[in-house]
């Protein structure tokens, strides 16, 4: 069964990492009631949906490994103020997506204080468990890295257990195993409580193509069919968004189950695009991804983002360039799908791994003792000498923040540019790889947009059968109105454009 189709769907979405976004109580630490004061500036800036990152109990700074599913993290807040946050973001029509992590728990969740016990307690198979000589024979002692999980050796020992437990991004987090039915029957209660009794809008994914090991893969998708049912059954339109961190070929099956996915090979492609200053077939490349992924549903919605809280962020990945940052956005927020802009790449927010600073606090004024700033992380790339403030770039028309709110509002105006269902894409050729030019065709009124991708000025002369493209909607830098069909692009410009009518 196909997922149910959202009765509404976002059209710009905003991920924010709790910890580092707004704090309201003076601790340093960022928290539900800091992001409830800052629900106006998430209306300003254009953002229809908040994916926050994990908000349940946890023993660490990101949440990622909880301890129980039904509960705020006191650093957080409380349920309480959990159930304003969503009604206030409701008030002001911004959707709540919370990140679902279903392929873990941590090592102090009491399933697994109660089933490390011994090989014959109830909670054992909630977990995976093997001994040496098992792990041996099935040749799964190793494993190769990949981009979301570094962990080589992910068996861990069990004190004097003669079993060892399954673990795939670090013995803190044992993999939960959905062989057992008792599990399934807690999953049930977990997504009945946020989704109708708490009444969130949707879920984030954590994990999702791991949700079985790597030697038992194909049955992720098998659960996936599982939960999309009983989202059917608790709230039907519920939107889920996944994780399935991997190539395009490896995620499209995922959307027999889920409304969308992120896109990663996008993501890089971007990256690549932008530090190059060259094209790689990007549009051809997308057209052939929404082919792949319409063959398993074609209402599927493609996740895009530049960055997220896992990659080093867009402002380093561009070398702090501002023309690029805002050359970034102008292809993110100008391409199909539905945009996650992570926290603080509206004002330009740079960060490189370890991932601590990848997730600095977002910088609200230039006071030095800003109560809304969180100060949990002495911040490394993100500070006042580096970042311009939200305050600061409020008042300048020329901003990375003005920019983005802009192209927001842009894609917003424009159903040729926000349309999420069956993307509307045609690669226009230039020839020339530092440009890049697509047309959103649309049946009221289509849109051509064309960047700059480098450091050159450019002339560029439209193909005949695309010189009525010549109103100016956007501008990143200012750019005359094409004169039949020829027109003038600075360095690391775009321009967006439709016909006059
Ligand atoms: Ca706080
Ligand atoms: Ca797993």
């Amino acid at each position: 069964m196909l997922p149910d189709n959202p009765k509404y769907i976002p059209r710009v979405c905003y991920e924010i990492f709790v910890r580092s976004f707004c704090d309201s109580n003076g601790d340093g630490i960022g928290d539900l009631n800091g992001i409830i004061s800052k629900l106006d500036y998430l209306q300003e800036l254009g953002i229809e949906a908040i994916w926050l990152t994990p908000v349940h109990p946890s023993p660490s700074y990101h949440k990622y490994d909880l301890t129980d599913y039904f509960d705020i993290d006191p650093e957080f807040g409380t349920m309480e103020d959990f159930k304003r946050l969503l009604q206030k973001a409701d008030e002001h029509d911004i959707a709540v997506y919370m990140d679902l992590i279903v392929n873990h728990t941590s090592t102090l969740h009491p399933w697994f204080t109660e089933a490390r016990k011994s090989p014959d307690n109830l909670y054992r198979n909630y977990y995976w468990w093997m001994t040496a000589p098992q792990i041996e024979e099935l040749g799964i002692a190793q494993r190769q890295t990949s981009d979301d999980s570094q962990e080589v050796y992910p068996w861990h020992e069990n004190m004097d257990d003669p079993e060892k437990y399954y673990g795939l991004f670090y013995k803190g987090m044992p993999d939960l195993n959905y062989h057992s039915e008792e599990l399934k029957i807690e999953l049930q209660k977990i997504v009945r409580f946020w989704l109708n009794d708490v009444g969130i809008d949707g879920f984030r994914l954590d994990a999702a193509r791991h949700i079985f090991p790597e030697w038992e893969k194909e049955w992720s998708l098998e659960f996936w069919k599982f939960f999309s049912e009983l989202i059917h059954e608790t709230k039907p339109g519920a939107f889920t968004v996944g994780e399935v961190w991997a190539e395009t070929e490896e995620v499209a099956p995922y959307f027999r189950s889920l409304n969308a996915t992120f896109h990663f090979d996008l993501s890089f492609a971007l990256q690549r695009i932008l530090i190059q200053e060259k094209d790689e077939n990007l549009i051809s490349k997308l057209l052939n991804s929404y082919e792949l992924f319409a063959k398993y549903n074609p209402l599927f919605i493609d996740a895009i983002m530049l960055t997220n809280h896992d990659q080093e962020r867009i402002g380093s990945v561009v070398g702090n360039n501002t023309d690029k940052i805002k050359l970034a956005a102008s292809i993110l927020l100008t391409l199909p799908g539905q945009p996650y802009v992570y926290y603080g790449e509206e004002i330009g927010m740079l960060g490189t791994k370890p991932d601590p600073y990848i997730r600095e606090p977002f910088l609200w004024t230039d006071q030095e003792h800003d109560p809304d700033k969180t100060s949990w992380i002495q911040a490394e790339f993100s500070t006042n000498q580096t970042i311009k403030p939200l305050s600061e770039q409020k008042n300048d028309a020329q901003s990375v923040f003005n920019h983005y709110k802009s192209l927001i509002k842009l894609r917003k105006a424009e159903p040729a540019i926000s349309q999420l269902i069956a993307p509307n894409l045609l690669n226009i050729d230039l020839d020339d790889d530092n440009l890049m030019c697509y047309e959103r065709p649309h049946a009221d009124k289509s849109i051509l947009v064309i960047h700059n991708l480098s450091r050159y000025y450019k002339i560029i002369h439209l193909p005949d059968e695309k010189k009525y493209f010549s109103n100016v909607l956007f501008a990143s830098h200012f750019i005359p109105a094409p004169v039949s069909g020829n027109l003038e692009m600075p360095a690391y410009s775009s321009i967006v454009l439709s016909q006059i009518f």
